[in-house]
């Protein structure tokens, strides 16, 4: 059996899940995700890899489907809440799901597009109690075990897949790392279509026999709420979700400050992750909640490769140490490993990192060096024994509200307009968002054009935080002698 799995059955009565203000126990999670794996079973013995798609929000119906296709031998492939439905279409069809796992809300969202896929539609309300339970097959932890879709520097997402090895190595390197225990209580506020959402805080508190609190989406005042109440002794989020709880404590009294700094500094653990932490941003959560953030880095392909430390010194504006079980090297442009102090790629390897993309092996092999080092992308230095990210080699990565974002794709769905003839995206520094999205538009027509037609027109084809937030209109986009758009002159123009 799955070590996650098996681990619920050492603490049968305590609390895995707390969502929509119920708690549920590791047995009820236990047995209802082996009578939904009974039921995407339908009569096979295993699903063999098949790929099982779901949208379902977050909160025990969410595990209790994760559970069940891993139970049954399935692939999870579980599908971003905001996307659009071409994005969901594209996603459903990429992967090859044969199945579908929604929940009634979602249903009706994604129905428009069920019957041209010819999948196999599960809604949770046909999970009626009393399914007969059949034999679940056995899992070798080798088998492919989840999707995650991300952006690259190519156009479309690629889907990132990790087996199970991949995913235990991902949990026990963080509960060692980290230190979790049966005791900790965590907030949930991520999606969970994303390794630090889904990983880093669902799958470490349910490996660990703790509990993961959901709430639905994100919200200032009520996340800050929540961990004020005592309950929760541990968070992870993203920078722009600190920088958000700072902004909405600013609108809080003298009296309200002192409640959340006496709650706030009890936490064991905070942490921040999936793009820079400011030194601003990080010195004044400090100040607010007596808490220290741990930075740490990692990326859907990998996990987490490189921390700072639990016990010790968490320096700002650095990410730490590699991990243990996980090299770390910096290369410069010849794949040559550079002496501390020098800036280049990081590079890892180690149980962790992914199998593939899904049926791209090309982009798989590239994304090797010969010697089997995966490249990341991004441009890092080691500083006094501490890594600190520079940037990343692709201008076309945006990172916005932890969210990776191609610029490429991007530009592809704004060149379908009919009144846009040519555009560049990239990616502008912003305190709050990381980078906030500009687009540079060379149009047919500049004086008839509408913005909030525009943007209506994106929200159909892109979910919001890959909607462009500041545009420029051009005559022609700024171009090197080879015809090369110049993103960097085009940023500095934004700037
Ligand atoms: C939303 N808005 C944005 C935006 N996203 N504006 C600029 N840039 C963006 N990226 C605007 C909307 O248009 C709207 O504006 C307003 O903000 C509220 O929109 P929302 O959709 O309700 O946003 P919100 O829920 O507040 O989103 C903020 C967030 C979310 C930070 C909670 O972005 C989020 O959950 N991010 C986490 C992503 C994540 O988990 N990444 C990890 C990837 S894994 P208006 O005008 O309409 O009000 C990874 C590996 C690793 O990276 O290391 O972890
Ligand atoms: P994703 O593909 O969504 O998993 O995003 C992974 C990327 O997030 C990495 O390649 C980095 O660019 C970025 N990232 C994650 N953690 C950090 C961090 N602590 N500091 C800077 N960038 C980070």
């Amino acid at each position: 059996m799955l070590q996650l799995i098996e681990n619920a059955q050492n603490h049968p009565d305590r609390t895995a899940i707390i969502s929509d203000g119920q708690e549920y126990s590791y047995k009820a999670l236990f047995s209802a995700s082996a009578q939904l794996a009974s039921l995407l079973l339908n009569g096979l013995s295993d699903l063999d890899e098949t790929r099982v798609a779901f949208m379902v929000a977050p909160g025990f119906d969410y595990v209790k489907v994760q559970w069940a296709i891993w139970r049954a031998g399935g692939i999870a492939v579980p599908l971003s809440l905001s996307n659009p439905l071409p994005a969901q279409e594209y996603v459903l069809k990429d992967a090859d799901c044969s199945i579908l796992v929604v929940d009634d809300y979602y249903h009706y969202f994604l129905e428009p597009i069920v019957d041209k896929q010819k999948i196999r539609l599960v809604r949770m309300a046909d999970l009626v109690q009393g399914t007969d339970q059949t034999p679940l097959p056995d899992i070798a932890k080798t088998r492919r075990a989840m999707i995650i879709y991300t952006s690259g520097t190519t156009g479309q997402p690629k889907g990132v897949v990790t087996t199970h090895l991949n995913i235990e190595s991902q949990i026990s390197t963080l509960v060692n790392a980290w230190a979790w225990s049966k005791e900790d209580r965590i907030l949930n506020v991520l999606p969970l279509h994303h390794v630090h959402g889904v990983i880093n805080v669902l799958a470490c508190a349910l490996w660990s026999g703790a509990c993961c609190v959901f709430v639905k989406k994100f919200e200032a005042e009520a996340v800050l709420k929540l961990l004020t109440e005592g309950e929760i002794n541990l968070f992870m989020a993203v920078p722009t979700i600190y920088y958000k709880l700072i902004n909405h404590w600013t609108t809080l009294g003298v009296d309200e400050h002192d409640i959340v700094k006496t709650a706030l500094s009890k936490f064991r653990l905070m942490v921040s992750g999936s793009a820079a932490l400011p030194v601003s941003v990080m010195e004044q959560w400090e100040s607010i909640s007596g808490q220290r953030l741990l930075e740490r880095y990692g990326m859907t392909e990998i996990g987490m490769a490189i921390s700072n430390p639990y016990k010790g010194e968490r320096r700002p504006g650095h990410i730490g140490q590699a991990l243990p079980g996980m090299q770390v090297r910096i290369v410069n442009e010849t794949n040559e490993q550079v002496v501390a102090g020098e800036s280049g790629e990081i590079q890892v390897k180690g149980s962790n990192v992914f199998r593939e993309y899904w049926k791209r092996p090309e982009a798989t092999s590239e994304a090797f060096t010969e010697d089997g080092w995966f490249r990341t992308g991004d441009v890092a230095k080691l500083n006094k024994g501490s890594y600190r990210i520079l940037g990343r080699m692709s201008v076309d990565i945006i990172k916005s509200g932890g969210y990776k974002i191609s610029a490429l794709e991007i530009e592809e769905v704004l060149r379908t307009h009919p009144q846009i003839n040519d555009c560049a995206v990239v990616g502008i520094p912003d305190p709050e968002w990381d980078e906030i999205i500009g687009a540079s538009l060379v149009l047919t027509v500049p004086q008839a054009f509408d913005f909030e037609v525009l943007k209506a027109w994106l929200k159909e084809r892109l979910p919001v935080y890959k909607i462009p937030r500041k545009y420029l209109i051009q005559k022609d986009l700024p171009r090197n002698a080879m015809g090369k758009v110049t993103k960097k002159e085009l940023k500095a123009i934004f700037m």
